[in-house]
């Protein structure tokens, strides 16, 4: 749709419409933000065409295009998106750098076990040592989990007001969704639970079921 900003997705998502990949938090941004926008969806081979490959040349989903900017990296999408809507970033810069904070903490030092951890147990699954590195890789998820329950505690959001911080890191632990590991710290559980209950987090997920659905 000419206009609008166009965002890009899996038209056919490994997990079936549960919104796991990265293009659910995008959605959710613009969801937040009241922003109109598009989406492309691309077969696995369209990934790595060179039309694809000249938005994100690591060929992968989400990407953003407006007005002539196009970028990639979910983590840098948010942060775009916030430079504009306050709902994602505040405006004061201590609230602003300490949301910022909290995006690169779910990015840089949660996602990555949890990401080696789901990655695992769908390549690896057949692998002599595959239970011993899951143990491994569920002890250093827990790790970092316990410290983010305790920081947490029993505050609404990570800061004062829900943020891009907050976004990224429910997106990310809903990646461990069925696994129980969230629910070892309910209080962490209940946040999951608060993120996916906002309207917007509703409407992007169902937008992207729709679309699997279609598919
Ligand atoms: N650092 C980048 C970002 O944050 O934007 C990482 C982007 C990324 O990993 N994209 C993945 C991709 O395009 C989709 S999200 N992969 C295709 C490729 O590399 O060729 C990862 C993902 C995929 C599927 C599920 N799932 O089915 O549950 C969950 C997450």
């Amino acid at each position: 749709m000419a206009g609008l900003p166009t965002i890009t997705g899996f038209r056919r998502s490994p997990d079936g419409g549960r919104g796991l990949a990265r293009d659910l938090r995008v959605r959710w941004a613009l969801e937040e933000a009241g922003q109109p926008y598009a989406v492309e969806l691309l077969d696995f081979a369209e990934l790595k065409s060179p039309r694809h490959l000249a938005r994100n040349p690591f060929g992968q989903i989400p990407t953003y295009a407006a007005e002539g900017l196009v970028l990639f990296e979910s983590g840098a999408i948010l942060w775009h998106l916030g430079q504009e809507h306050p709902v994602l970033l505040p405006t004061g810069p201590e609230a602003r750098a300490r949301a910022v904070t909290w995006m690169f903490a779910a990015l840089n030092t949660v996602e990555p076990p949890i990401f080696e951890f789901s990655l695992a147990r769908v390549l690896e699954r057949e692998r002599p040592w595959f239970a011993e590195r899951q143990e491994m890789l569920a002890a250093r998820i827990r790790a970092v989990l316990g410290r983010l329950a305790d920081r947490l505690g029993q505050g609404v959001w990570l800061e004062a007001g829900f943020s891009a911080g907050d976004l990224l890191m429910v997106s990310v632990l809903r990646r461990l969704g069925g696994t129980g590991i969230v629910e070892d710290w309910p209080n962490l559980a209940n946040y999951v639970a608060r993120g996916e209950a906002r309207p917007a987090f509703q409407r992007a997920l169902a937008a992207q079921r729709a679309e699997a659905a279609r598919a």
